[in-house]
């Protein structure tokens, strides 16, 4: 199941009590204090991990604890230090703070981390406390609690190029002919219910991550539809590519959606909206594609390119100009977009 938002509780291990205890040996009188310290207790460790797509693995399971460290013994024994625990989440995992709201990290990169609760240190034996003076302490320290936080989780999928449009617009048919992902297809709207990503290898040196998005209505910007849950998953692309369809099943008309699509974008975030857009009216082999091609061309004043998920027509030159326009990106600077509410 697909999950991009989950709130856990995160809790370090303490830390081990420090010991006092007394050297006793036959023939050696008075020995002094050999108490060793606490192990120190476990951090959680929120962790990268490029194997995985969603937060379904998390969902559920609220408390995450890391290992306590042991009590220190005589004879200055340390105790054991508790074993870390790692949450594996997939890259493009926001780390929040939930009572304060703030970032703590964004894991873009299969193996980044982040410690998000520390684990307590362990008290210290009575060996430590002895001095000149004092050369026989009996005094010793308790263990350090380890951290507590409320974490929430949020997935912003990391990919190069995302896919918008109305709802049964071939989005997800042009994801499944361009690369291997198997997103479900059908001729109805609101097929796809959750964001799938596929990688497209156009030659040896060139690929790019893809990501269809379930399809956008007028509002989706205030929730209306699916749309709105999931355009925050084409944040963090470079490129948009917009898909039209040629002939509706509703017969709105394509220029229209067209523009209700770039209005949904503006009002969801400028910044989106003033992304590369390559634009795409699909179906090409149905009559009327040409038309409405020509059409775009001449209202939105931009380059409009057919291709046919079917035939296959027109998409080894999307493949080209999306590879191009990602090599002029390159550069650029991503500035990170402000958060929605
Ligand atoms: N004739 C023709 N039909 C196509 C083409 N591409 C997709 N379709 C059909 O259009 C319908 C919708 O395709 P999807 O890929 O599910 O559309 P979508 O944009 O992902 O739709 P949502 O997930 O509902 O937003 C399906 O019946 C496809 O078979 C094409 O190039 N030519
Ligand atoms: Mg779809």
């Amino acid at each position: 199941m697909f999950v991009d938002r989950v709130s856990i509780i995160c809790i370090a291990g303490d830390g081990g009590n420090g010991c006092s205890s007394f050297r006793r040996e036959a023939h050696v009188p008075r020995g002094g204090p050999d108490g060793g310290d606490g192990g120190d207790g476990g951090d959680v460790i929120i962790q990268a991990d490029r194997n995985l797509g969603s937060l379904g693995n998390i969902q559920g399971h609220h408390h995450w604890r890391a290992e306590r460290g042991q009590h220190g013994l005589g004879s200055l024994k340390t105790g054991r230090s508790g074993k870390d625990m790692i949450i594996p989440v997939p890259p493009g995992t926001l780390v929040k703070d939930a009572d304060h709201g703030h970032l703590l990290k964004d894991l873009q990169q299969h193996g980044d981390s982040v410690v998000v609760a520390k684990g307590g240190w362990g008290g210290r034996g009575n060996k430590r406390f002895a001095t000149a003076t004092n050369r026989a302490p009996r005094e010793c320290e308790a263990g350090h609690d380890g951290e507590v936080r409320n974490v929430n989780l949020e997935l912003k999928l990391i990919a190069d190029v995302g896919l918008v449009g109305k709802p049964n617009a071939g989005k997800s048919t042009l994801l499944s002919r361009v690369s291997r992902a198997t997103p479900e297809i059908a001729d109805y709207p609101f097929t796809t219910k959750y964001p799938n990503l596929g990688l497209v290898q156009v030659d040896i040196n060139n690929e790019y991550v893809l990501a269809d998005i379930p399809g956008l209505i007028e509002g989706a910007h205030q929730g209306a539809g699916l749309g709105h849950e999931f355009l925050k998953h084409i944040e963090r692309t470079r490129i948009i590519v917009h898909m039209v369809e040629p002939s509706p099943m509703d017969f709105s008309d394509p220029l229209d959606n067209y523009d209700q699509i770039r209005e949904e974008l503006e009002k969801y975030n400028p910044i989106l909206a003033s992304r590369p857009e390559i634009l795409v009216v699909t179906k090409a082999e149905l009559p009327d594609a040409a038309t409405c091609a020509e059409l775009l061309r001449e209202t939105s004043g931009k380059d409009v390119h057919l291709v046919s998920a079917v035939t296959g027509a027109g998409l080894p030159e999307l493949n080209r100009m999306i590879i191009q326009r990602l090599a002029e990106t390159a550069e650029d600077d991503l500035a990170p977009l402000p958060d929605n509410p």
